[in-house]
């Protein structure tokens, strides 16, 4: 592929200079924004990542703000999970859903104050869902993108680097939990989250400028931990079984065929409720299943059909070969019929025929 040209609609980030300077191998663009995909390879990333610590700029997750007297009223409306048991420190993972429970998004959702939210959305404008329904339904309420930035710091040293540079109180932060931390004058939300399995924090840069002297900060503050430049890593997640919105699940499948019925507890009304109470009755018709597929396979560039004969039985968005578990590690949506572990079903790869086999747990 040739290179992507950066412009006001995809938009270079604070920590670009950094991500250049460190080599930046791919971007890909999300939420109209570069996401770096690749530095030294996937597969020697991926390694690192498992033993050392890494910085990752994923600003392009970008916060949809809902603030005013009516934030709560809103975030009712748009959250399957019960918004009334959040907790002032909490960061919520949240299915936002459309009127036939179909999802629009899956953000990890930050509860600031009673008035004040934001949602730290995958690919996809759902300020534009958030901002019709407050139009519609006259609420007092501001909708927008601020200057926030978040900054993953992960890997098994994440503790000892994030340490060194906000102090121990993070050692203290629990999962999904945030503590407000002061890093040059500034307080900033440092979040123990992040989109790999293998611990760490996200800080929400807030102000654009304080960008690369917090990135310096950490580089310099980890030569000795093997810090390095990383991004989320395409091995890592899906051995994890982390769901990337836009690949692996689409408007087209529910909270409940992604595995993610447990986040859709709300006791109040809310846009989708019925329809998710019908699937939840019922239970889905397809899944997500981890998969391994036999055979070398190429990059996964667009869906694959799962196959049984002529008839479309799932399909894989997300597949890679695992240095680690030495297989190739996929995840697919898979219909009732041919969902059960062990069934070996023929995957239709833009690369030729391959075997998938369903499995029963992702890899960590
Ligand atoms: N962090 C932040 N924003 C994000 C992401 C993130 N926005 C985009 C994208 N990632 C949203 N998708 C996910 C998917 C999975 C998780 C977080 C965001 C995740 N899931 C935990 C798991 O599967 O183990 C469960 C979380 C829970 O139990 O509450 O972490 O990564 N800021």
């Amino acid at each position: 592929m040739a290179v992507i040209t950066p412009s006001r609609r995809v938009r270079k980030t604070p920590f670009s200079p950094g991500v250049e300077a460190a080599g930046v191998k791919a971007y890909t663009a999300y939420n109209h924004m570069l996401l770096p995909t690749m530095f030294e390879s996937v597969e020697a990333d991926a390694a690192h990542l498992k033993r050392h610590v890494q910085v990752w700029d994923v600003s392009c997750e970008r916060q949809v703000e809902i603030r005013g007297p009516d934030a709560l009223r809103l975030m009712k409306l748009i959250s399957p999970r019960d918004m009334d048991r959040m907790e002032a420190d909490q960061c919520y993972y949240v299915p936002t859903v459309d009127a036939r429970g179909g999802m629009l998004n899956d953000p990890v959702t930050i509860k600031l104050a009673d008035d004040h939210y934001w949602m730290s959305v995958a690919d996809g404008d759902l300020w534009q869902y958030a901002l019709g329904i407050a139009t519609a339904l006259g609420l007092e309420v501001e909708i927008g993108e601020p200057d926030v930035s978040p900054l993953a710091v992960q890997g098994p040293k994440a503790d000892e680097l994030m340490a060194r540079v906000f102090g121990d109180a993070v050692r203290e932060i629990r999962f999904f939990r945030y503590k407000r931390l002061p890093f040059e004058g500034r307080d900033f939300v440092v979040a123990r989250s992040g989109w790999s399995k293998q611990g760490g924090y996200e800080i929400y840069v807030e102000g654009a400028d304080y960008g690369m002297p917090l990135w310096n900060a950490l580089f310099g503050a980890g030569l000795d931990l093997n810090v390095r430049a990383g991004c989320p890593n395409n091995i890592e997640r899906i051995e994890s079984g982390l769901l990337s919105f836009g690949s692996d699940m689409r408007r087209e499948n529910t909270p409940y065929e992604c595995g993610l019925g447990r986040f859709c507890n709300s006791p109040e009304p809310y846009i989708g409720k019925a329809a998710l109470a019908e699937q939840a009755a019922h239970g889905p018709d397809r899944i997500i299943r981890p998969i391994v597929i036999e055979g070398d396979i190429g990059a996964c560039t667009e869906s694959w059909p799962l196959v049984d004969g002529s008839r479309w039985v799932g399909q894989v968005a997300s597949a890679v070969w695992s240095p680690e578990f030495g297989v190739n590690v996929a995840i697919g949506m898979v219909e009732k019929s041919h969902w059960t572990p062990g069934t070996r079903i023929e995957l239709q790869t833009e690369h030729g025929p391959r075997m998938a086999v369903v499995q029963d747990k992702f890899w960590r």
